[in-house]
């Protein structure tokens, strides 16, 4: 009977122990601060760390140099708000009606009753928050955004704490930036109204008084509604005068704004969005990057995105949070040259190339629309100089977190997302096996094959000049050795057409591709 209350005893204190190291052992100490920095609009041959020899990105290559390079990071879509709708949910965007590039007064399209990228870290203890683009919507769906109270349902009602953001693009209206739930610098005897229908106010277009414009819209992009800042915007807005951005002190605020943020939570961990407006249209750096590239206002806006690069990591460094925290580098979609202004992408190209090896560009279904830039820095965590050639995808981020932190996403949240932590830092090699991207046309790739499912439209865009992938015929290429998918080889694979044309149809139908209960 001694003997056995002494084992007993011994069990107990040994658990206790047990019990406490754990309770000693902060779970938040191993949990690595994180900035996620979304590039908009930057191509897979835009940097000097993916080739690059017109242009050079050294703070953005000092991630390649201290962390992993991805060759094979994808968005879901070619083009910016299904990116960031799945990036956010876990969902692919096509699964949702009204996921497509939104207007300046689009109400919220991310569900606020389910997980989200950035409510997976406030459930870990994190403090969240968006700096820069939203294009996301604002606001209770079917009800016109006032912009002259607080704008509920934004950043808030999907998982941040804290958020200064402007509301769609920086070609759209309205050009004002809202900090919370507040349009900065608004003055009461000022209101903003904004219409995306019909003129409103009694301000100069683009269309009316093109001699106004210190930025020329390219010839039938349309952008010639309201005049902000000598530009020509998509949609009419009146009002809020004191409140607008000028474009050149974009990059700078929302750099500020953002090591505010860090510097203010620099003693708990904490989930920074960092959306930068470069390199998306209008084009127009602060005045002390014009002109800096050669390649025009195009190159000199990836100057000033890499600049903001510099700064956040210096104020990492600054902080001696560096070590701490996990730096991802990314991008929401692939290139365009001219996407509506003149500005210099293409008559200044000098050889420059922006797709890298890759066929298609922004809104593609080719690789170009969106296979991205990815790159992760996690000092003492993550190889520096390391590549993986991993097939992932920015729709992974939120289970891959969910799963770091420990957390069960419910069966009905990112239901397209995979768990591929390691793989995020290089500690296995083994991606996604099968991957849906969305251009105008859809497509899926399962080892290395590529299957572009035939659709109508224009083969090249005529705006842009970009090759969309849409074709009558089916298309299958074979990324391994052909990436710039320049070979159709569906008539002669026709199995290989038939299993991921099914495949795609199951996918589809199922509602879902994660795994549950793994
Ligand atoms: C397109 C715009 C383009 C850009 C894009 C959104 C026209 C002709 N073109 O419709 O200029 O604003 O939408 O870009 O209107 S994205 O990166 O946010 O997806
Ligand atoms: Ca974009």
């Amino acid at each position: 009977m001694i003997k056995k209350y002494r084992i007993f005893k011994v069990l107990v204190l040994g658990l206790s122990l047990f019990s406490l190291t754990i309770v000693a052992q902060d779970p938040r100490k191993d949990r690595p601060n994180v900035v996620y920095i979304y590039a908009d609009d930057l191509g897979y041959g835009d940097l000097s760390a993916y080739g690059a020899t017109k242009i050079s990105t050294p703070s953005v290559d000092r991630l390649a140099k201290e962390g992993l390079r991805f060759t094979n990071a994808h968005t879901t879509s070619g083009t910016c708000t299904p990116s960031r709708y799945a990036l956010m949910t876990g969902q692919y965007p096509w699964r949702k009606k009204g996921t497509g590039i939104l207007p300046g007064d689009a109400n919220l399209i991310i569900p606020t009753d389910h997980a989200t990228l950035p409510s997976v870290f406030q459930k870990a203890g994190y403090k969240t928050g968006a700096v820069g683009k939203w294009h996301l919507g604002l606001g209770e769906e079917g009800q016109k955004i006032n912009w002259n109270v607080p704008i509920t349902k934004g950043p808030d009602a999907v998982g941040f704490d804290y958020s200064f953001i402007f509301p769609a693009t920086s070609d759209r209206v309205p050009t004002v930036f809202i900090e919370n739930e507040n349009v900065v610098g608004l003055q009461a005897s000022d209101p903003i109204e904004v219409d995306y229908k019909q003129k409103i106010g009694a301000e100069p277009t683009g269309s009316e008084n093109p001699e106004l414009l210190k930025l020329k819209a390219s010839p039938n992009h349309g952008h010639n509604n309201t005049i902000v800042n000598g530009i020509g915007r998509i949609g009419y807005m009146s009002g809020g005068k004191q409140a607008r951005w000028t474009d050149e002190e974009v990059a700078h605020v929302f750099v500020d704004k953002a090591e505010n943020f860090i510097e203010q939570h620099q003693k708990e961990p904490f989930f920074l969005y960092f959306s930068l407006n470069d390199i998306h249209v209008p084009r127009m750096p602060s005045t002390e990057f014009k002109g800096k590239s050669g390649l025009g206002l195009r190159g000199d806006a990836i100057l000033q995105l890499d600049w903001t690069v510099g700064r956040i990591l210096k104020k990492l460094e600054v902080l001696g949070l560096d070590k701490n925290t996990l730096v991802i580098f990314t991008s929401d979609n692939g290139p365009v040259l001219d996407d509506g202004y003149e500005d210099g992408a293409v008559t200044q190209l000098n050889g420059h190339n922006q797709l890298g090896v890759l066929r298609g560009g922004k809104g593609s279904a080719f690789e170009g629309g969106t296979r991205v830039p990815f790159l992760v820095r996690w000092p003492g965590k993550v190889k520096p100089n390391s590549v993986s050639n991993a097939l992932v995808c920015q729709i992974d981020l939120i289970a891959s977190f969910a799963g770091f932190f420990g957390q069960k996403l419910q069966a009905e949240d990112g239901v397209d997302s995979q768990d591929l932590f390691n793989t995020f830092l290089g500690k296995s090699p083994a991606g996604r096996q099968v991957l849906i991207q969305q251009g105008g046309a859809f497509s899926l790739v399962k080892d290395n094959w590529k299957y572009i499912e035939p659709s109508q439209g224009q083969k090249v865009a005529k705006l842009t000049g970009v090759e969309t992938g849409n074709d009558t015929e089916v298309q299958l290429y074979d990324l391994k050795n052909d990436i710039g998918e320049k070979n159709n080889l569906a008539a002669s694979h026709p199995q290989i057409v038939t299993e991921l044309s099914a495949l795609l149809a199951k996918i589809r139908q199922d509602g879902r591709s994660r795994m549950v209960g793994k």
